[in-house]
């Protein structure tokens, strides 16, 4: 194990990306808001639908000075789809090739994530809000081991059948029934909301719908649209009642969507919304549907913007410790600052497949993202160029994979940081 590690220290270092000097630091000691968008693709923003903006408030967000937004930005969940989101984002390494690394190896793992991260070296306080019962996917095992503070489960909200949907609370009452806790935490926090309300099936309750379903003949691609516009007019909710808590101008508001709402096989319905043919769509359009929103809004700042910078989950927690003043370097990461001249724009998916800013690579097809056609004879260059992009991806699964399934982290401590003890925590409602 000791040369494995070796070997991962190694990778990890060549991989790192050193902060930009414009961007480091810009949101130092900003309460940090993550907001997890379930099931959230980014064919979404801007999308219109009879006519009608789906999502109107995420696209002003989107398109606004305050927030530094992406639009080449993908999924690389696995089978862990919502866990494997949270790992990537939380702990810079990916979820496993099989099952969930948080129901798998979640209880027993070591952990340096964001929470203790961020309440060691900055003394943030730390909570998750997610209104579905705390075992899911072993959050409440997880989230003692990534150092968190507080995990409010749907205990500590009014769980009438009238405020539930499949997966728990709906999102409306998440965000105004959490307020009274988030104004309770110490400052500055880190804070994450999981919603729940646009998760397959897509269904919700006749008085909660205010936007026309879909007409593709699959109930779950109508209902998408349904779902994603209350999801929608939840986040505009929440940050009203961030600025009347006066939350808001301390603040950094990240959002991220976690994977597809719609399957491949469902994207033959979709097609045609997107003024594209079933007959045509391959596996490159899969590909691309896998783009989801990431989002950083920074009240006051003026210098955001669209960048088409390619990305993934993986590379959000260097990309935030960054802004936020902490430099990644002696933390084990698989990704890298979205914002660094030297990120790797290699994006890997956990089956092995990538994109890169020229091609899309799916098993050995090599597609051209400027035209979507197969590269059947590929030249010299591009050739090593592929080798390169897939070396680079199959060593990041690999790696990250023995650093999780050996429990490697054990054996590295970084500078200035103590394990965790999960023992600290307690997340019981005592006023149940
Ligand atoms: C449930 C929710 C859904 O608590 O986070 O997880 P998913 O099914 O998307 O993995
Ligand atoms: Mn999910």
């Amino acid at each position: 194990t000791g040369s494995d590690l070796n070997k991962i220290i190694e990778f990890t270092q060549k991989n790192y990306a050193a902060p930009n000097s414009k961007m480091f630091g810009i949101a130092k000691n900003k309460n940090v808001i993550v907001i997890h968008l379930e099931s959230f693709q980014q064919f979404l923003i801007d999308f219109k639908l009879n006519g009608q903006e789906v999502t109107p408030f995420l696209n002003s967000l989107y398109h606004g000075k305050e927030t530094y937004s992406f639009s080449n930005f993908f999924n690389q969940v696995g089978q862990g789809k919502t866990s494997d989101a949270e790992t990537m984002l939380e702990t810079g390494t990916f979820g496993l090739s099989q099952g969930s690394l948080f129901s798998t190896l979640g209880t027993d793992n070591t952990f340096e994530a964001m929470p203790a991260i961020l309440g060691q070296s900055l003394n943030y306080s730390s909570a998750v809000f997610h209104g579905n019962s705390a075992s899911f996917w072993n959050r409440d095992k997880v989230y003692k081991n990534f150092g968190y503070q507080y995990f409010f489960d749907a205990s500590y909200y009014n769980q009438d059948s009238n405020n539930l949907t499949e997966y728990g609370l709906k999102d409306k009452l998440l965000f105004h029934d959490s307020v009274k806790y988030l104004e309770k935490l110490q400052q500055p926090f880190y804070a994450k909301f999981i919603t729940v309300s646009n998760h397959f099936p897509f269904t919700l309750d006749e008085q909660n719908k205010s936007f026309e379903a879909a007409n593709t003949g699959d109930s779950s691609v109508d209902n998408y649209f349904v779902t994603a516009h209350y999801l929608d007019q939840a986040v505009k909710e929440f940050f009203d009642y961030l600025k009347a808590s006066g939350l808001y101008e301390n603040s950094v508001i990240v959002l991220y969507g976690d994977h597809y709402g719609i399957s491949n096989s469902r994207n033959l319905k979709l097609a045609s919304l997107l003024g594209k043919s079933s007959s045509t769509w391959s596996d490159y359009d899969n590909v691309q549907m896998q783009r989801v929103p990431f989002m950083i809004h920074i009240p006051g700042q003026e210098n955001g913007g669209i960048s088409d910078t390619y990305g993934g989950e993986i590379d959000v927690m260097p990309t935030l410790l960054h802004l936020l003043g902490i430099d990644s370097k002696k933390y084990l990461l698989f990704g890298s600052d979205l914002f660094s001249k030297d990120h790797n724009q290699t994006v890997a998916f956990r089956n092995e497949n990538f994109i890169t800013p020229n091609y899309t690579v799916v098993g050995s097809t090599i597609y051209e993202n400027s035209t979507g056609n197969v590269v059947t004879h590929p030249s010299k260059k591009v050739k090593a160029e592929i080798k390169k992009a897939r070396e680079h991806v199959t060593q990041s699964l690999s790696l990250s994979d023995s650093l999780n399934n050996k429990n490697l982290l054990r054996f590295y401590v970084p500078s200035d940081f103590t394990p965790v003890d999960p023992r600290e925590f307690n997340y019981k409602n005592e006023v149940e």
